[in-house]
Order: C-alpha cells, then sequence, then structure tokens
C-alpha cells in the first residue's frame, strides 16, 4: 500500500501540472488594471502595517525598511497617502517623508540629480544608486533611432513633487556634495510603475518602494530654446512626448524649430505677428516664418 502511495504522487503531480498549464494557455486572463490595483493596495497596506521605518546608520546611504519584531511603530501610522490619476485610475501612493529637503522640489517635468534603490516587497533589490545621477522626469528624445521615451515611472513624476532639494556644500577641487537633501521612501503600485509588462528584474503587477535622496532640481529645457519644458506639454496631460506641433515625429521638448518653419524657436520666441492668437514659435503662417 505505502509504495503505491509512492508511486502514485508523482503522476498526480504531473497531471496536475498539465492541467494547469493547458488552462493557462486555453485561458489569458485580458489584464484588468482596476482589480490589479485593488490587489496592489491591499499588498502595499499589508506591508506598510507589517514593517517599519529604520534610519540609515552611519557609511550608510540609505535607510532600510524591516519586518517589525519588537512592537516598532508600523510604517502605515507615519506614511502619507497621495491620491495619482493615471489613465483615469484612482492610485494611492505612499510616501514616507524622512527629511523634507531645504531646496526646491520639481515639477513633473524638470531634471532631478538623486541617489536611490529600487526594491520589490519581497526585499529583492533591482537597482541601486548610491552616487547621484541625472534623471529626466519630462523624457528625452534619442536622435540617431528617431525614437522619443517617456521619462521615469509615474509613482516617480507624483512621489518627489513632496520632496525639496538640499544644499550645495562642496568645496573647490572635492567631489561634489549636498546637505540638507529630501530624504525618504516611495512605496507604489505596479500600476504607477512597470504595470503588467515589467522590465528586466521586474515581474508583471509588481508593487515596488523606493529609497530616494532628493540632491538638486533643474527645471528642465531639455532642448535649449528657451521654453521650458513644462510650458512645452500644449495639451496639458503631463506628458510632454505626445506634443509635436510640425508632427515631424520630434516632439516639440526636444525640437529646436517646434513649427518647422526653419526659423529656430528661440528666434521667434516672442510676438504673435498675424494676432491669431498663436505665438510665432508654435505659427507656421507667422511673419517671422519666411
Ligand atoms: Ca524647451
Ligand atoms: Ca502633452
Ligand atoms: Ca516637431
Ligand atoms: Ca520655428
Amino acid at each position: 500500500m505505502k509504495l503505491k502511495l509512492k508511486n502514485s504522487l508523482p503522476i498526480l503531480l504531473l497531471v496536475l501540472i498539465i492541467f494547469s498549464c493547458k488552462k493557462d494557455d486555453d485561458n489569458t486572463i485580458p489584464h484588468d488594471p482596476i482589480a490589479q490595483e485593488k490587489t496592489d493596495d491591499k499588498r502595499l497596506v499589508e506591508y506598510l502595517q507589517s514593517h517599519y521605518y529604520k534610519p540609515a546608520s552611519q557609511g550608510e546611504h540609505f535607510g532600510i525598511v524591516d519586518t517589525i519584531m519588537n512592537g516598532e511603530t508600523p510604517l502605515m501610522n507615519e506614511v502619507v497617502t497621495q491620491e495619482v490619476t493615471h489613465n483615469n485610475i484612482k492610485y494611492k501612493l505612499y510616501y514616507y517623508m524622512h527629511e523634507v529637503g531645504v531646496g526646491e522640489s520639481p515639477t513633473r517635468y524638470d531634471s532631478v540629480f538623486v541617489k536611490y534603490k529600487g526594491l520589490k516587497l519581497d526585499s529583492v533589490k533591482f537597482d541601486e544608486r548610491a552616487s547621484n545621477v541625472w534623471l529626466h522626469f519630462a523624457g528625452s528624445y534619442d536622435f540617431t533611432r528617431r525614437r522619443a521615451s517617456s521619462g521615469v515611472t509615474q509613482g516617480w513624476k507624483a512621489g518627489f513633487l513632496n520632496f525639496k532639494s538640499g544644499t550645495n556644500i562642496s568645496q573647490a577641487g572635492e567631489p561634489i556634495k549636498f546637505t540638507d537633501t529630501g530624504k525618504g521612501v516611495l512605496f507604489m503600485p505596479s500600476g504607477l510603475a512597470y504595470g503588467n509588462q515589467g522590465i528586466i528584474g521586474i515581474g508583471a503587477n509588481e508593487p515596488l518602494l523606493f529609497h530616494i535622496e532628493l540632491s538638486k532640481v533643474n527645471t528642465a529645457d531639455y532642448d535649449n530654446d528657451t521654453i521650458l519644458n513644462k510650458d512645452e506639454d500644449l495639451d496639458g496631460d503631463g506628458e510632454v512626448i505626445d506634443d509635436d506641433t510640425d508632427k515631424d515625429g520630434i516632439p516639440d521638448f526636444a525640437d529646436s524649430d517646434d513649427d518647422g518653419d526653419g526659423t529656430l524657436t528661440k528666434d521667434e520666441k516672442e510676438g504673435d505677428d498675424d494676432g491669431d492668437g498663436i505665438p510665432n514659435y508654435l505659427d507656421k503662417d507667422s511673419k517671422d516664418s519666411k
């Protein structure tokens, strides 16, 4: 009898595996972002209830988010909930403010000089920058491949607004150094991170957390045409890669001649010569455009 059971077990497992594989193949469940938002939020709340924040020890760049073992204060009691609407879905982003910073806050179109560490909720680290790097929230344009890419995730664009930059205390000839930087942790649902696609190292539908340190903010003018990125979002949807006045494939924020009339934007920035309400730099018909 014993022998029989032992023998039958692998077969049973095998059948189950085949059955479950077949089921998956036959019924590809369409992605439901609203249901996923609820699943992610439940996971995030459970995580925040069972974890606490430990500030960085000397020599460390970032604090630690750890499991509560000795009655430490749950992060849930300390985080701020921020509502973020993206693709008409209301998401909850949670952030823990360790230090707010003393300088300026970025807009979702600006560039930031930051350190960060990204983790999944199972504590697996997928990325870390322990030295400051520049990140361009608005996006970028690759002139070789003729391709625009959107900037950082929606969770970053929204979460960083709550923090301020630090003070540059670098001495001449020494490495760049900041003090009084903005520091904290962003906790974001997958819908504000890498969604149901994921990227290398991050699976589909993964809520993420980022330790962040904000050193410096640059009010960005990506193409140096004297029109700030934030003023190149013509449809006001929060993104600049979808605004392309002359329809040449290069979005205005990366295009030095927005209306494609041969006069650089910076040379026809002022005025509305034909009085039609469209400034010269966006108006192919204006007098400047000969
Ligand atoms: Ca510009
Ligand atoms: Ca836009
Ligand atoms: Ca263009
Ligand atoms: Ca022009």
